[in-house]
């Protein structure tokens, strides 16, 4: 019979309506099961019902605890940057720069300071694919001795915008379309493009955007960037302006645009998973610290305003210092808690450093820590474990929704004399070791005026534009043009696509040709410039492909297995790659049992329906004559060799396997080699020389 919690007594089956899992108090139980109140829970099964078939009661309060505690278990996204994902690290210093800053974190050689890093792409909602094409956020909160020091930033060194004020514009604009919602996750619709050809200060952003910069392999192969000029401050007030840049020690590594498509089918999760997976192997995610140091007599000196952040300072100009390194080696322990509750805020700084006057800086401000309390639903965010800092801190700051500490004594003012009377009288101001605002003298035309206009030299939309097209490859110029069309041809307002042509004519004439025929309009007048724009001598350090690492360090290489193949020849390669630094994946088409040449069998790590040869950095072939015919079967397997090439990735294979490269496409070339270590090395690199075979760009 059934007892009053649907449990058959008799059997110890569980009734035909009222079937309770088999688990009570066995399988990897650790102690008690309770409600939020200590309350020892007897069932975790079943609610409280009156009758065996009857309606559920109101005083289950197991039950209402629950659900109520699940249906508030989430909060608002983040209004940009709501996809990411992060890990815990430190960072290193090198070497002190104490006669620049006296920012704690900066004086000791050697000393590590823990640090949390939150990457994101910026337009998608939390549940988005990783991989649209989309700036990346690139955020780190360091925990310092002296308190948080958030630095904001993303793998892009300037914005969309120069001021505040026109950030809602673009986040609508290039958010989903507010009828439709859609599309989720990219700029190619109309809106965006209607806002940003309307703004010609966008120019230069929109070239790194439609660069590989904005569809990158991994997150441990993107730059980051602070973007805003700030300022460095020594012991004795002396001010050094300063611009942020992370150097990925794995280098920089983008996909391609076929490729960035098909890994939204393959794989939604691709950044979030490789970053997790490569802290769980041990390969630590590592970037370098570099400063771009100068002074106000500097910043006067140049064609740009250091207070624009359309504008960058060309590493060939200002060198890069590299100060410490930050490596990534704890993946978070609970995603909610940490990736989705941790709050950055640019106004996070320690004594040592201060902000400039960048009026798009300055209204970021205030904005975040203002949307925090939307988000977090509490001015008391600051005490979630992830965003506390963990130094001490004290204040006479109380109460408030949450207030998770019990502030003790009477002292909740400043001044008091409580002290003198034997209480607790609370902590004090220091003017010597507190944070003081950096000596600057607010200066303009019209002193004293209050005004709304932005500097002249803001008015330059095109020069760094051009400065950024002159310094790519030609591969890199034909996907940038490529981009501008693909994007272009998705818009439907009719003008808006000639209007953008028209503002490229002031960057590049040619650039402007390429994307009108793409596009097949004619090229329209040029767009009147605010101001002309100057031709600055190119710079290698705005290329990804000049800056690439020919390494397999880090990534990963895809083996195609099958019935017949040689079981020596396959751990032969396994072996040199892991030992040459990267990681193996078999792929097979039944991942259960591959029965090799010498009979044995071998279990692969992915099924070839499931993975496609997009998610890996090169492939390897290894078939026998007889797999090889089986294979020639496999769309998929054709498909996977094909993807390969056409994403200029190398192949080694045996000679066994030539008629499936054939039947895929494959043409002799570099990056096409048989196994052992011409592959090893030619799997370092992507070969770009390849692509005029596989796809016409604009
Ligand atoms: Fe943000 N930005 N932003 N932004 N931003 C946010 O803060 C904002 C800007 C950046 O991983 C929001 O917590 C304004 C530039 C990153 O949690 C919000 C302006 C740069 C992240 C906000 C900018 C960034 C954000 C949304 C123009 C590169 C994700 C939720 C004045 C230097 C941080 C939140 C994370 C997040 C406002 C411009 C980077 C709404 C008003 C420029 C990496 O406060």
């Amino acid at each position: 019979m059934a007892n009053k919690s649907g449990f058959d007594t008799d059997t110890g089956r569980g009734g035909e309506t009222h079937q309770r899992a088999p688990t009570r108090g066995s399988h990897g139980a650790e102690g008690h099961l309770t409600t939020n109140q200590g309350i020892r829970v007897s069932d975790n099964q079943n609610s409280l019902k009156a009758g065996v078939r009857g309606p559920t009661l109101l005083e289950d309060f197991v039950l209402r605890e629950k659900i109520f505690h699940f249906d508030h278990e989430r909060i608002p996204e983040r209004i940009v940057h709501a996809r990411g994902s992060a890990a815990h690290g430190y960072f290193e210093l090198y070497k002190s720069l104490a006669h620049v800053t006296k920012a704690d974190l900066f004086q000791r050689a050697g000393e590590k300071t823990p640090v949390f890093a939150r990457f994101s792409t910026v337009a998608g909602g939390a549940g988005s694919v990783d991989t649209p094409r989309d700036v990346r956020g690139f955020a780190v909160k360091f925990y310092t001795q002296k308190g948080n020091w958030d630095l904001v930033g993303n793998n892009i060194p300037v914005f969309f915008i120069q001021d505040a004020i026109k950030f809602p514009d673009l986040v609508h604009a290039v958010k989903m379309e507010a009828d439709r919602a859609y599309p989720q996750a990219g700029s190619a619709h109309d809106t965006f493009w209607d806002w940003a050809s309307l703004m010609p200060e966008t120019t230069h952003m929109l070239m790194w955007a439609m660069s590989d910069r904005a569809i990158p392999r991994s997150l441990r192969t993107i730059e980051g960037f602070g973007i805003h000029t700030f300022k460095l401050v020594n012991a004795r007030g002396k001010v050094t302006f300063c611009k942020f840049h992370w150097k990925p020690k794995l280098g920089m590594q983008s996909t391609l645009w076929d490729e960035a498509l098909k890994l939204q089918a393959a794989d939604n999760d691709y950044h979030r998973r490789d970053l997790h997976e490569s802290i769980v192997s041990g390969a630590y995610p590592e970037w370098e610290l570099g400063l771009q140091m100068f002074d106000q007599e500097f910043a006067d000196a140049q064609p740009y305003d250091v207070l624009d952040a359309t504008k960058l300072i060309p590493e060939e100009v200002v060198p890069v210092r590299l100060v410490g390194r930050m490596v990534l080696d704890r993946n978070p322990d609970n995603f909610f808690a940490e990736t989705e509750q941790v709050a950055f805020c640019p106004a996070n700084i320690v004594p040592g450093l201060d902000f400039s006057n960048d009026p798009l800086l300055q209204g970021r401000l205030f904005s975040y820590l203002d949307t925090q309390k939307s988000r977090l639903g509490t001015a008391n965010f600051h005490q979630i474990p992830i965003n506390a800092p963990k130094c001490p801190m004290m204040n006479f700051q109380r109460d408030g929704q949450m207030q998770m500490n019990v502030p003790t004594g009477r002292a909740n003012y400043e001044p008091n004399s409580l002290a003198a009377h034997g209480e607790e009288g609370g902590p004090r101001e220091c003017p010597v070791t507190g944070f003081v605002t950096a000596h600057d003298r607010v200066e303009n035309d019209e002193q004293g005026d209050k005004l709304r206009v932005r500097a002249e030299l803001f008015a330059d939309h095109y020069s760094q534009a051009r400065l950024f097209w002159k310094s790519q490859t030609d591969s890199e110029r034909a996907h940038i043009a490529s981009s501008f069309t693909f994007e272009l041809s998705k818009v439907a307002l009719e003008e808006v696509p000639a209007r953008v042509v028209a503002n490229l004519r002031n960057v590049d004439e040619e650039l402007a040709t390429r994307v009108a025929a793409g596009l097949g309009i004619k090229v329209p007048a040029k767009a009147k410039a605010a101001r002309a724009p100057i031709d600055m001598p190119p710079s290698d350090a705005l290329s990804i492909q000049k800056n690439m690492k020919a390494t397999i360090e880090g990534r990963t290489i895809g083996i195609l297995i099958a019935d017949g193949s040689d079981g020596g020849e396959i751990q032969k390669l396994v072996k040199a790659v892991k030992s040459a630094g990267g990681k193996t994946m078999l792929v097979a088409p039944r991942v259960g049992s591959t029965k090799l040449a010498d009979g044995s069998t071998l279990k692969a790590d992915g099924q070839l329906a499931g993975s496609p040869s997009q998610i890996f950095d090169a492939v390897a072939i290894v078939l026998s004559e007889k797999g090889c015919q089986a294979l020639l079967k496999e769309a998929a397997a054709v498909q996977f060799v094909m993807d390969a090439f056409g994403h200029l990735k190398a192949i080694g294979a045996t000679k066994a396997a030539t008629r499936l490269l054939d039947k895929a496409g494959v043409e002799a070339d570099e990056g096409i080699t048989g196994l052992g270590n011409a592959f090893v090395k030619a799997a370092g690199r992507r070969y770009y020389a390849r692509e005029p075979k596989v796809r016409t760009l604009a």
